[in-house]
């Protein structure tokens, strides 16, 4: 029998396609597959085709790496999808991200969306918040699906790899997906409203654009803990701002420690003190 190789473009619940030669097939696992491996979003399935639109996977094909929030393999590129309003902007989920994503290697962007929603003070609040960002060395678009402004920048960043659209509920995730892809998700998607009258994503579906780009949409969260996937002396490591200083002692944390460089930064204002802020929040 010929073996195929085809993506997971959905999983959530019981559910798994398959994407294979441009159509989606269900797929089943069968053999050490089905009783001792999780399959995710982004996995390379491989096995053989059975029937009614039947894709039996018996093997997955080793991962590059391996997102846990959202559950994600072989990501790319992460776009953490932030709002100041609608919702708050909430900074200390970001840096959990931040760290989280750090320490897979991926790829890393920061979009504001829903940029039509701000005043003049709120315009410079998100000006503030840019900056501190990417003087880390972050890259950071303002966007509004609403609007288009920023999309057409926004839309260039892509190219051939998985994007996962990570952040909070609400943020705005599916629809930056539509607005670039032009599918409306909220149609063919499984979605429930809510209370509020949303759409709120339940599984993760990946999306293939023009190019090998595979979008993939994913629940919003509410909250993220950044040590439940690193151990508290190693979150340090993934404050990109904090490696550029030597502190007297070479374990230094960065907490009340003699003769600490990051703290010195941070009084001299080369430091952002909401990142370290939040730095001190996540290992307390
Ligand atoms: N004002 C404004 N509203 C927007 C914008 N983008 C999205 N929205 C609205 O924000 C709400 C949430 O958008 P979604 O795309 O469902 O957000 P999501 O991040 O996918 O949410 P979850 O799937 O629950 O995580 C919807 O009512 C959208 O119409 C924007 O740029 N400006
Ligand atoms: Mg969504
Ligand atoms: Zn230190």
């Amino acid at each position: 029998m010929v073996v195929l190789e085809g993506v997971v473009v959905k999983r959530e619940a019981q559910r798994i396609d398959v994407l294979l030669e441009g159509k989606v097939l269900r797929g089943i696992p069968r053999g050490k597959v089905r009783t001792s491996e999780r399959i995710y979003a982004g996995d390379i399935v491989s096995g053989y085709t059975e029937g009614d639109g039947i894709f039996v996977i018996e093997d997955i094909k080793e991962r590059k790496n391996l997102l846990i929030r959202p559950p994600v393999a072989n990501v790319d590129c992460v776009i953490i999808v932030s709002t100041l309003r609608e919702p708050e902007f909430n900074n200390f989920m970001l840096d959990n991200l931040l760290v989280v994503y750090e320490k897979e290697g991926v790829g890393i962007y920061i979009v504001f969306n829903k940029v039509d929603l701000l005043d003049k003070e709120g315009k410079e609040e998100l000006k503030r918040w840019s900056n501190i960002y990417e003087n880390v060395g972050y890259k950071v678009l303002a966007v509004s699906v609403i609007t288009g402004e920023g999309l057409e920048e926004f839309s260039n960043i892509f190219e051939p790899g998985i994007y996962v659209f990570a952040g909070p509920s609400g943020t705005g995730k599916s629809s930056l997906i539509s607005a670039i892809s032009g599918v409306d998700l909220k149609k063919g998607e499984v979605s429930r409203k809510t209370g509020r009258g949303k759409h709120t994503t339940t599984g993760v579906s990946l999306l293939m654009l023009e190019g090998g780009v595979f979008v993939a949409d994913t629940p919003g969260f509410s909250k993220v803990d950044a040590l439940k996937f690193i151990d508290r002396e190693n979150v340090k490591d993934y404050f990109r701002e904090f490696r550029n200083y030597v502190c007297k002692f070479k374990d230094c944390l960065h907490v009340k420690e003699e003769g600490c460089a990051v703290k010195e930064a941070v009084s001299k204002g080369e430091i952002s003190a909401e990142r370290y802020k939040s730095y001190l929040r996540i290992i307390s």
